[in-house]
């Protein structure tokens, strides 16, 4: 019986804070400019996304949650009971947790940047699952997943990664990842949510809503980066762009110069002429044979895919 009052908490990654800023301010000078999409989180950023995934013009995170309530119990049973689930990008765990009763992991570890993110859930969780074998990692899982063997016992590793955030990765960098997850998923497999290829309308409405929460979300980055790098970054000289880019099949957020202007920070600045942008994001939209097909090439077997009555979004589970 696993010891139910406590989980166990691991940080096996620190931020190099200064070759962060090195990095900020490089991407700041090329042409075109851009911000990393990290920059989008800092406190008042996560309220923002969260806010988003509440917009009426932000389907993915509504329509995921139907996908999970509708066919729920059929992914269980492709995916069996008794596996050590592991959550990439937990954050309050909560996607994870309504399926705890469809799936009776006998463990669970949430990843993410911070294990500060996790502690609060994570404790209510093992409150609520007692015999549950849960721990919370702290790890930058996009580019490293090294999760010590003693964390998943001999259970099945089954990987979560809900939410269409693989959209945010290139398809190169997607399929690094994805391999990278295979590799450890042996025996187990994967469990993640995609966004797919619909009209334009719906996704530009999507990514630059009416009350102008998405605005808010991208412009707050340049105040997350005057924090870190000490610019001065005014977000009233800048508009928030987004549009989807049908050969590339993505979406693309900017900022745009209102007018000519300069940012300054310690030891640079960068001019930037009216019109200007800074690229802040990408956000891939896969068919689901597109999907299942990256899938097969990072090398998982028999994907699967589950959606919702408009195709707008689609669930794949694929064994390892
Ligand atoms: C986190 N990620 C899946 C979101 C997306 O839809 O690409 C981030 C986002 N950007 C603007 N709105 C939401």
């Amino acid at each position: 019986m696993p010891d139910s009052k406590s989980p166990r908490f691991i940080q096996t990654w620190l931020a190099d804070v200064e070759a962060e800023r090195v990095a900020a301010r490089n991407a700041l000078l090329a042409t075109p400019a851009s911000v990393a999409p990290k920059f989008f989180y800092d406190r008042l950023g996560s309220h923002l996304f969260e806010a988003i995934t509440e917009l009426p013009e932000y389907y993915p995170t509504r329509t995921e949650a139907t996908i999970f309530a509708r066919h729920g119990t059929d992914m269980a049973k492709a995916i069996g009971a008794g596996m050590a689930l592991i959550d990439l990008g937990a954050g309050n765990c909560a996607k994870a947790a309504r399926l705890f009763p469809l799936l009776e992991p006998r463990r669970y570890l949430a990843v993410d940047i911070s294990v500060e993110f996790l502690r609060e859930a994570l404790r209510e969780l093992q409150r609520d699952h007692p015999h549950v074998h849960i721990a919370g990692l702290g790890q930058d899982f996009s580019t490293k997943l090294d999760i010590a063997a003693d964390l998943l016992g001999d259970d099945r590793p089954v990987f979560f990664y809900p939410g269409s955030s693989i959209g945010n990765f290139t398809p190169d960098e997607a399929l690094g990842f994805l391999r990278r997850v295979r590799e450890r998923a042996s025996g187990g497999g994967l469990v993640i949510g995609v966004d797919l290829v619909k009209p334009r309308a719906v996704l530009e409405a999507a990514y630059d809503d009416a009350l102008g929460v998405t605005a808010a979300f991208n412009l707050n980055a340049l105040r997350h980066l005057d924090a870190a790098i000490g610019s001065d970054f005014e977000s009233r000289q800048w508009r928030h762009v987004a549009f989807y880019d049908e050969a590339a099949s993505r979406i693309e957020m900017h900022l745009e110069a209102r007018q000519a202007l300069v940012v300054r920070w310690p030891g640079g600045e960068r001019r930037f002429a009216a019109g200007e942008r800074i690229h802040t994001e990408n956000s891939y939209k896969y068919t689901v044979e597109g999907f299942a097909s990256l899938l097969r090439d990072a090398g998982f077997r028999n994907p699967q895919a589950w959606t919702d009555a408009n195709d707008w979004f689609a669930v794949f589970r694929a064994a390892a």
